[in-house]
């Protein structure tokens, strides 16, 4: 019997201490709820009732982060984390989205609501919340009013204050896997992935072309204090210079600096030296994507992002799979926004099977789990790898088999330490670049033999605001526009114009503008078929503003 003063108590206190202040709609997107901080407070609150009923719903710990990520300083936003690390359950997202509109006196109708359509019996069971935040001024306000929520319902808050995204699932799955998936704390977290980098690696830092220092663009933001701990627990053994680390209050956090920023402007953020030939790299906000670059000796930007970590990963697994002998399926992941190129390679030369998957880190998980090995990475370089049990048990029984030789023996046991490497929880710009790191040092590759794999074909990311970015939607994982009608059909005609031309559009779930992206042959033909179908939104799809211009 659900326990009623229980959630008078959170009615209550939302009229009193978080009422509704705005009448705006907010979504559950692509990465939780997303806006400006001021118009977050309730909803943070109502965030923390809902993240105690879904604990008691699943008898575990769910976690709740108070970030968002790659948007600028005033934006702020949450995001719930399932039992075993993942985004919250999308049949739960309609809950969530109904918890952040519904009006104060109906609140408690609607905590009523799902304690009846989930039968939670268990009101009384003091569950574990964990709840973590990024650097904004905002957040520890904002993480404030989750735990007032979670107090609200009984639960029990523990907040582990500024904490990456990433980390913060990894608490989440080491707290319901009883410790087995490591300590739940950052010391446990560090550990983990240290010791097995260093395990890896060997007393021999530098290896053939490849160099133990990589050049680190924290965002300014809780990449940059975090990976302080990081470099402490590598030693000497990877050397990570350190740039744009002005943390809290600066209003720097992800200007100009950033995954995001230098993935989409496909240039060096500021504040780094343009070494040549210098590997860099950039985390975004809240350290769960990561890209690499460097500038050649002709002063030219070359990034790599997430399709070129994929890959690299991919073929490295492959390799390693073959050397213990053992059949299993491996697989890739992708988006509609993976370049051509990436996709071609995956399949005709690593003979990978690829997936795609609609844009963000929850669907991509979820097509990952029908591989053994699933790799999975959005080309703005949020991504990892998963193992399943299966994997997992085959590799122990492999390290003590009779019957396998002694190359096949260690190479299970080191496919065992590359696991633990691994955040499989998500994407993890940290866990990324120690893979990375320890692929190319087993290689003695310098960033341009990374890059020699394939040849990316030039693209172009674009913005357009619109009155009402829903009145795009879209299917094939996101490659096909459904309305306004007749936009695919001018996307077909105008790709159609350039050799390799590919377009597509969809409404961001982050952003209030809607995305298009172009790939073509060469960079002008990108950059003009970018255009020509931004101009095509803006025209189909009520376009507010300037409209987009076309490159002469
Ligand atoms: C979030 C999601 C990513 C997604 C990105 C952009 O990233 O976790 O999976 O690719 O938003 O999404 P959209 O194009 O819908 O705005 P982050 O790093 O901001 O949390």
């Amino acid at each position: 019997m659900a326990n009623n003063n229980s959630y008078r108590t959170a009615y209550a206190f939302a009229r009193e201490m978080y009422p509704k202040k705005t009448k705006s709609h907010l979504q559950y997107g692509t990465a939780g709820f997303r806006t400006k901080a001021t118009d977050l407070e309730h909803v943070m609150y109502r965030m923390g009732l809902l993240a105690v009923l879904r604990a008691r719903y699943k008898k575990s710990v769910i976690g709740v982060m108070v970030t968002a990520s790659h948007n600028p300083e005033p934006d702020n936003g949450v995001k719930l984390v399932d039992p075993h690390g993942e985004m919250l359950e999308q049949s739960w997202e309609p809950w969530a989205t109904k918890f952040a509109n519904v009006i104060d006196e109906k609140l408690e109708d609607t905590i009523n609501e799902l304690i009846k359509a989930f039968d939670i019996t268990n009101m009384n069971d003091r569950v574990e919340i964990v709840v973590g935040k990024d650097t904004r001024p905002s957040s520890p306000h904002l993480a404030k009013a989750v735990c007032d929520g979670v107090l609200a319902l009984s639960g029990k808050p523990i907040d582990y204050g500024i904490v990456t995204t990433p980390q913060l699932h990894y608490f989440v799955v080491c707290k319901n896997t009883n410790r087995a998936y490591g300590q739940p704390n950052e010391e446990g977290y560090y550990a983990k992935l240290t010791n097995a980098f260093k395990k890896i690696r060997g007393t021999e830092y530098t290896k053939g072309n490849y160099h133990n220092r990589v050049v680190y663009d924290g965002a300014n933001g809780v990449g940059a204090k975090k990976i302080k701990y990081l470099k402490e627990a590598l030693g000497d053994s990877l050397k990570v210079d350190m740039y744009n680390d002005e943390i809290i209050g600066s209003g720097k956090l992800n200007y100009m600096c950033g995954a995001d920023y230098v993935k989409s402007h496909q240039t060096f953020p500021n504040g780094l030296p343009k070494d040549k030939n210098v590997r860099c790299c950039s985390v975004d906000g809240d350290a769960d994507r990561i890209v690499y670059y460097y500038t050649d000796d002709d002063g030219l930007f070359h990034l790599m992002d997430g399709d070129r970590i994929a890959t690299l990963a991919a073929a490295y697994l492959k390799e390693l799979l073959q050397q213990t002998g053992i059949e299993l399926n491996l697989g890739l992941v992708q988006t509609a926004y993976a370049n051509g190129a990436s996709t071609d390679y995956i399949s005709s030369e690593l003979n990978v099977p690829v997936a795609f998957a609609s844009t963000g880190v929850k669907h991509l998980h979820h097509q990952a789990l029908n591989y053994d090995i699933g790799v999975y990475f959005e080309a703005n370089g949020h991504g990892t790898v998963i193992f399943s049990q299966n994997t997992k048990e085959k590799l122990r029984a492999g390290t003590r088999c009779n019957s396998f030789t002694e190359d096949q023996r260690q190479a299970c046991s080191k496919f065992l330490t590359l696991i633990d490497l691994i955040n499989e929880t998500v994407g993890d710009a940290i866990s990324d670049m120690l893979l990375v790191e320890t692929i190319l040092h087993e290689k003695g590759w310098d960033i341009s033999q990374w890059e020699a794999c394939y040849t990316d074909l030039p693209n172009r990311l674009m913005k357009v605001t619109v009155k009402d970015r829903n009145v795009i939607t879209t299917t094939d994982a996101e490659r096909i526009c459904l309305t306004p009608q007749d936009l695919q059909d001018e996307i077909d005609s105008l790709a159609a114009k350039y050799p390799k031309g590919r377009s597509f559009v969809r409404p961001s779930g982050t952003e209030d503008i809607v995305r298009v992206y172009a790939e073509a042959g060469t960079t002008a033909d990108a950059d003009k078929l970018a255009a020509e179908v931004a101009l095509k939104v803006f025209e189909l799809a009520g376009g507010i503003g300037a409209p987009p211009e076309i490159p002469q």
